[in-house]
C-alpha cells in the first residue's frame, strides 16, 4: 500500500519505519475501504482533486461526472441498490450547491448516501473574510440532510466516516452531509496511531425486532378484514425483504398492490397483484397493510376519493396496519390503527409467527371482485397496446419496452418523465426486485443518466433508461460519461418535442415557443454518437425494437431516439390535478 507519505524517514513509504506519517486524504480512503465503500461517485477540483486520484491509486473506483447533480443521484441510487451508503464527493460551494438536490432528494426517499464536499478555511468562512469558494457548507447542508458532521482534525477521520455511515444507513435511511475542511487532507499523524483510529462500524443497520404487543394488535386486526389489501413500497425493496413479503402474500392470500418502485419485489405477473385494479381496490378495502410505504400524495394522503372518501380530505374508513422502521411516521396523514415499528424483514417474520400455519383466507367475494376487476383492465390494456399506432405513441412504444424487459428480467430499469413514466410504470412489468429506479417520492426530473450510471456500475447488469425528452435533457451530458467507462446503458429518448407534448403555442402569439415546447426533431442520438456510442433513430416499433435489442446484446453505450406522436401526451402525465389552474376545472 503506498499510504504512507514519510518526510523524515530515509525508507520512504514503508509502513514499518518508526517516523512514517499518513496524511489526511489517505485517512478519508483508508477509512471508506475499511468500511466496504468501493466506489466513488463525484467531480474533482480544489481541494479534492488529489483525493479522487489518491482513491483511484489505492484501488477505489472513481466514477467522475460531468456535473455534481448526477454524480449525487448516482451515489443515492446506489445507496438503495446496495444499502451501503453510496458516497458523492465534490469541491466547495458551487460544487457542493450542485450536489445537495441529490442529498435532499436522498433523504426524502430514505436512500442512504454521503455527501463528501471539500470546504474553504473555517476561521475565513466563519469571518466571512472572502475565501476561495466560502461558505458555510455545514450549517446549509443541515436542514437537507439526515445528519450532517465536520472534521477538522485527521485524528478524526475515522469517527466521523463512522458516524457519516451509521447515520445513513441505520433506521430510516437518508442523505448524510460529511464536511472536510481543505485543510484536513494535508494534516499528518503517525501512521500506525492514524490507522488506529479507523473505525469498521460494526451492525451498521442493525435489526429492529418489534414489540410482541404490536404484532398481535395488527394480527386481530387482519384477521377481522373482510377486504384487505397490502401495500409494497420502496422501503420494502430496500430492506431486501422480498422473501417475508412473498411468505406473508402467498400464505394470507391477500391482494397486493406495489408502489413504482417495489413493482418486481414479487413478480407484477403474481396472481395476488392488483396493480392493474388499483382504482378499485383502494376505495373498496377495509384494512390496508402498508409495508415501507408512506401515506404521502403518492397514495392520496390515505383519504379522499381515492379511499372512497367523499371529498377530498374525507377518510375513506379504512383502518392501516403500517409497518416501518421509523416510529414517528404513523398517524403523519391518517390514524394508523396498527403501527408496526421495526426493519421490514423482522417484522413480517413476526407477523407471520404469529399467524401460524392456518390463516383464513380473504373472503372468496372480495378476491373475485379484485380478480374480475384486474382481468378487464389488463384486456382492455392489451387491446390498446396492440393498436400498433403510427407514429408511434407511448402505448405502441411501451409494447416494445415491455416484451423486452420481460425477456431480460435482469436488466435494470431507469424512468424519468411525466408520460414517459406514468405509462412505463403502469405497462411494463418488472419480474425481480430492485430492478425498477425512477423519480421516486418527489417526482424529481434529473435522475436518469445518475441513476443509469450507478444502475450499471453497482449491478453489472444492463440498463435500460426510458426517459422523456425533457426529463433526459436534465442529466444529458452524461451520455459522454456512460461511453467514457462503457457501460451498457440503453438511452431511449421518448421524443415527443417537448415537455408532456410538443404542440403548446405561445399564449401571447409572439416569435417565442411555448415554454413546453422543444426544437422539433432533434437529433438526440447524435449525442451519443458524439462520444463513440451507439446512436439510432427509431420511427417504428420495429426500429426501437432492433435498437434496445442490438443495444443489450452489444452492451454498448446507446441511445434511440425514439419518434413519438407530439401530441401524445396529457399534461403532467396522470398527475394533472396536482396543476393550481387545472384543479380549478373538473378533471376529465
Ligand atoms: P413508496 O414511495 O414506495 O411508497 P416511501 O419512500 O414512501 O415508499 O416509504 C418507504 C418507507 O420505508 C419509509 O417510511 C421508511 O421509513 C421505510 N423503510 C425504509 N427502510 C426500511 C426498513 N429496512 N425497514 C422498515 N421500513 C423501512
Ligand atoms: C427538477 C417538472 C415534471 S415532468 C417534466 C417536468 C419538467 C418533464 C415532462 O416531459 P418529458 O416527458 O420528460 O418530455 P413526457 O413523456 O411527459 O413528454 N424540474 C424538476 N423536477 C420536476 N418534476 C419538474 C421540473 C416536470
Amino acid at each position: 500500500m503506498s499510504a504512507v507519505l514519510s518526510t523524515t524517514s530515509p525508507a520512504a513509504g514503508s509502513q514499518t519505519s518508526a517516523a512514517a506519517t499518513i496524511d489526511g486524504f489517505h485517512l478519508v480512503i483508508e477509512a471508506l475501504k475499511l468500511n466496504g465503500i468501493g466506489t466513488l461517485y463525484g467531480l474533482p477540483g480544489i481541494p479534492i482533486t488529489d483525493l479522487t486520484r489518491m482513491a483511484q491509486g489505492e484501488g477505489l473506483r472513481v466514477i467522475a461526472f460531468r456535473h455534481e447533480q448526477n454524480a449525487g443521484h448516482a451515489a443515492s441510487i446506489a445507496g438503495f441498490l446496495t444499502g451501503r451508503p453510496g458516497v458523492c464527493l465534490t469541491v466547495s460551494a458551487p460544487g457542493f450547491l450542485n450536489g445537495l438536490t441529490a442529498l435532499a432528494n436522498a433523504t426524502t426517499n430514505c436512500f442512504p448516501m454521503i455527501l463528501i464536499s471539500g470546504s474553504s478555511e473555517r476561521e475565513i468562512v466563519d469571518l466571512q473574510q472572502g475565501d476561495y469558494e466560502e461558505m458555510d457548507q455545514l450549517a446549509i447542508a443541515k436542514p437537507l440532510a439526515k445528519a450532517a458532521f465536520r472534521v477538522l482534525h485527521a485524528e478524526d477521520i475515522g469517527v466521523g466516516i463512522a458516524r457519516a455511515i451509521r447515520a445513513a444507513v441505520s433506521g430510516r435511511p437518508g442523505g448524510v452531509y460529511l464536511d472536510l475542511p481543505a485543510k484536513l487532507f494535508a494534516q499528518t499523524m503517525e501512521a500506525a496511531a492514524g490507522r488506529a483510529s479507523l473505525i469498521e462500524v460494526v451492525d451498521p443497520a442493525p435489526r429492529q425486532i418489534p414489540a410482541p404487543e404490536a404484532v398481535q394488535r395488527a394480527l386481530e386486526l387482519l384477521r377481522g378484514a373482510k377486504k384487505p389489501l397490502i401495500v409494497l413500497g420502496k422501503g420494502a425493496a430496500y430492506a431486501r425483504a422480498e422473501a417475508e413479503v412473498r411468505t406473508l402474500v402467498e400464505r394470507t392470500g391477500i391482494p397486493y398492490l406495489p408502489m413504482s418502485m417495489a413493482k418486481g419485489l414479487l413478480p407484477d405477473t403474481h396472481e395476488l397483484s392488483a396493480a392493474a385494479a388499483r382504482s378499485y381496490v383502494l376505495p373498496e378495502a377495509d384494512v390496508v397493510v402498508l409495508v415501507g410505504a408512506r401515506l404521502n400524495w403518492l397514495l392520496s394522503h390515505g383519504k379522499g376519493k381515492t379511499w372512497g372518501g367523499k371529498a377530498a380530505k374525507d377518510w375513506g374508513g379504512q383502518k392501516f396496519v403500517q409497518i416501518d422502521i421509523s416510529p414517528t411516521e404513523a398517524d403523519s396523514n391518517v390514524r394508523i390503527d396498527a403501527p408496526v415499528v421495526g426493519d421490514i424483514g423482522s417484522c413480517v417474520s413476526a407477523l407471520l409467527a404469529g399467524m401460524g400455519a392456518a390463516w383464513p383466507r380473504p373472503p372468496a367475494e372480495w378476491l373475485n371482485a379484485v380478480m374480475e376487476r384486474k382481468a378487464k383492465n389488463i384486456a382492455k390494456m392489451a387491446e390498446t397496446l396492440a393498436k400498433d399506432a403510427r407514429p408511434m405513441n407511448f402505448h405502441s412504444a411501451l409494447n416494445v419496452v415491455r416484451d423486452i424487459v420481460k425477456a431480460n428480467p435482469d436488466a435494470m430499469l431507469v424512468n424519468e418523465g411525466a408520460n414517459a413514466l406514468d405509462f412505463t410504470r403502469s405497462i411494463v412489468d418488472m419480474m425481480k426486485p430492485r430492478k425498477r429506479v425512477d423519480v421516486g417520492t418527489w417526482g424529481v426530473m434529473g435522475i436518469g443518466m445518475g441513476y443509469a450510471v450507478a444502475a450499471a456500475i453497482e449491478t453489472g447488469q444492463p440498463v435500460i433508461a426510458i426517459e422523456g425528452d425533457s426529463a433526459f435533457g436534465f442529466s444529458g451530458m452524461e451520455v459522454e460519461t456512460l461511453c467514457r467507462y462503457n457501460l451498457p446503458v440503453c438511452v431511449v429518448i421518448f421524443n415527443n418535442n417537448g415537455v408532456y407534448r410538443g404542440t403548446d403555442k405561445n399564449l401571447g402569439g409572439g416569435a417565442d415557443m411555448a415554454p413546453t415546447a422543444f426544437v422539433k426533431d432533434a437529433r438526440y442520438e447524435k449525442m451519443m454518437e458524439a462520444f463513440g456510442g451507439v446512436g439510432v433513430y427509431a420511427s417504428t416499433p420495429a426500429e426501437l425494437k432492433r435498437g434496445v435489442e442490438e443495444a443489450l446484446r452489444s452492451r454498448r453505450p446507446t441511445l434511440v431516439n425514439a419518434i413519438i406522436d407530439e401530441t401524445a401526451g396529457t399534461e403532467s402525465g396522470r398527475i394533472t390535478s396536482l396543476n393550481p389552474a387545472a384543479a380549478k376545472k373538473p378533471q376529465a
